[in-house]
């Protein structure tokens, strides 16, 4: 078995009916199980500031699919969420980042893990820590080492 962490963000519609609703979706991916899921919180907008406030949250699963057949299934499940790439970190209905599988640290074209930005966004640690405040970041240190550095991006746990 294997434990992943994903990471929700939706900015576009009813952000808090479609996270909620990407709960029950990755509750229901094929051989994996939601172990927990964050708060949700609500998060100013990151590197393009010109869009409406996010909510974002973390899961963390249980799994036996491989990191690439996790992330085929989680982009399956933003298409059906209505999530196009019209623009490059623009508002999306739903965005799902795989952050980290185990200690798994791996370069690949389409997946590069850890999640190579997780340890620079509010938006991720904070839900992050909410689960698993003792998690080691693979390669990267303890993940409340990272917090002050994120202290003034604007975040409210809901
Ligand atoms: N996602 C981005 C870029 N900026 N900002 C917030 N607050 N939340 C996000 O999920 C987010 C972002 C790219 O995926
Ligand atoms: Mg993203
Ligand atoms: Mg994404």
């Amino acid at each position: 078995m294997n434990f992943a962490y994903v990471a929700l963000g939706a900015n576009l519609g009813d952000p808090i009916a479609t996270i909620r609703a990407a709960f029950g979706a990755l509750a229901n991916l094929p051989e994996s199980r939601i172990l927990r899921c964050s708060s949700l919180y609500r998060t100013a907008p990151i590197g393009n500031t010109e869009q409406a406030e996010f909510i974002n949250a973390v899961a963390t699963l249980e799994t036996m699919l491989a990191p690439e057949s996790l992330l085929d299934a989680l982009l399956d499940i933003e298409t059906r969420f209505g999530r196009t790439r019209a623009e490059k970190d623009g508002p999306r209905t739903l965005d799902l980042d795989l952050l980290l599988y185990n200690s798994l640290e791996i370069n690949l074209p389409r997946l590069v893990l850890p999640h190579p930005r997780l340890h620079l966004r509010a938006f991720v640690l904070h839900p992050l820590a909410e689960l698993s405040p003792n998690m080691p970041l693979p390669g990267r240190g303890h993940i409340t080492a990272w917090l002050p550095a994120v202290a003034n991006q604007g975040i409210t746990r809901l």
